[in-house]
Parts: structure tokens; C-alpha cells; sequence
């Protein structure tokens, strides 16, 4: 699966219960139908599950990720890899350090969030899969967003590092993706893009 990982970027999705108006399982699945290529389980923030019910529910997102042969990323949360049997974990600047990460999960998809070109210096790129860049538009997901950096960010990164896996977030919707991708993001990740669409199937295909 790491083989492919440009290609599990160009459609990623995440979410958590506390992004969702209806049954997650069934946001999932819609989604899953419609060709996201990678999911990321992000149970986190106001109104989020802890404990027993965030670990069902994994569990259940998870079961989904694997029916449709999707990569089942866990964020942040170090203690769910493993219950979980995740394909992977992201983490940001302040969480787990890459390399405590990599020494624990040598085989699983790292993935990193990168905002501004110092969190690019001081970061051990090399042991990563692939890294998040963003937020690239405004975004009201995410309440402790940074300001955004508009799809120049990536093609900073892009004229840096050649063949590093990259992709987008924050604030990408069906209107706004595709400068992402000509910036030369491998892919896009989004939130509400996919939990506040009227047509889930529609909104995936145009992301
Ligand atoms: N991380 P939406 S922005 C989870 O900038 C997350 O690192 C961000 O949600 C970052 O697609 C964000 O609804 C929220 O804007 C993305």
C-alpha cells in the first residue's frame, strides 16, 4: 500500500463524528463508493467521541476503509494504531515526534502537517510517507487553523522536493481543488467538502 501512496493522496478524506449531521458509517461508505482514496479517522475537538465509543467506532470506519481497500489513517492518537490495526498515523507539529513514530511503526504510512518553511527545516522529512500542507483556504473545520497559505505554499514545496508526497487541506472544496493539484499537490484532503455535501457521490467526483 505505501507503494501507491501518491495515488492514496489524491482523494483523502477525513472525519470524525463531530463532523457529521448523519451516521458517520454511512458518510464513509457513500464516500467509499464514490472513489475517496485514502480516509483519515480524526475523532477530535468539541462534541468527540473518547474511549469505548471512539474505538467502536474506529473500528467501524475501519472495517469500511478495508472492504473498499482504502488506507485507514488514525490522527494524532499514538494508542489507536494498534487496536485499530491502522494503516497509518498523522500527526502534527506538536504531537509525537517522527522519529519516536517511525522507531515504533516502521512499516506504517507516516503522514505530517507542514505550515510555513520552518516547520519544513526542523522536520525530519525523510522518515515521513507523505506531508500535509495547509491550511491552504480559510477554514471554519478546524478552530485552531493558521492562517492560510494559498496553494503557492505548495508550489514552494513542490520546487523543493521533487518527489515528496503531498497534499493539500484546508478549506478545499469541488470549486477550489483544482489549483491545488496544478500547484503540484499529489492530492487534496477535506472535511466538509465531503460531510456538508447535499450529493456526497457528486462532490467526491469533482474533487
Ligand atoms: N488541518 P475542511 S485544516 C484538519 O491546516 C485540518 O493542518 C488543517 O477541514 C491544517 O476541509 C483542517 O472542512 C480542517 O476545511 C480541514
Amino acid at each position: 500500500m505505501k507503494h501507491h501512496i501518491k495515488q492514496n493522496l489524491r482523494k483523502y478524506f477525513i472525519m470524525g463524528s463531530q463532523n457529521c449531521t448523519i451516521d458517520p458509517t454511512e458518510i464513509l461508505e457513500s464516500a467509499a463508493e464514490a472513489g475517496i482514496t485514502a480516509f483519515q479517522f480524526r475523532e477530535k475537538g468539541p462534541k468527540s467521541l473518547t474511549g469505548h465509543a471512539k474505538l467502536e467506532l474506529g473500528k467501524q470506519l475501519r472495517d469500511i476503509c478495508r472492504r473498499h481497500h482504502i488506507p485507514f489513517i488514525v490522527n494524532d492518537d499514538i494508542d489507536l494504531v494498534t487496536p485499530l490495526d491502522a494503516d497509518g498515523i498523522h500527526v502534527g507539529q506538536d504531537d509525537q515526534s517522527v522519529e519516536e513514530l517511525r522507531k515504533m511503526f516502521p512499516t506504517k504510512i507516516i503522514g505530517l502537517s507542514v505550515s510555513n518553511p520552518y516547520e519544513v527545516e526542523k522536520s525530519p522529512l525523510q522518515l515521513v510517507d507523505y506531508i500535509g500542507a495547509g491550511p491552504i483556504y480559510a477554514t471554519s473545520t478546524k478552530t485552531d487553523a493558521k492562517t492560510p497559505v494559498g496553494a503557492e505554499w505548495i508550489t514552494t514545496l513542490r520546487k523543493q522536493f521533487p518527489d515528496l508526497p503531498i497534499v493539500g487541506i484546508g478549506g478545499i472544496n469541488t470549486e477550489n481543488a483544482l489549483p491545488v493539484i496544478d500547484a503540484g499537490a499529489d492530492g487534496v484532503s477535506f472535511i466538509s467538502a465531503i460531510t456538508a455535501a447535499n450529493d456526497i457521490n457528486l462532490a467526491v467526483q469533482r474533487l
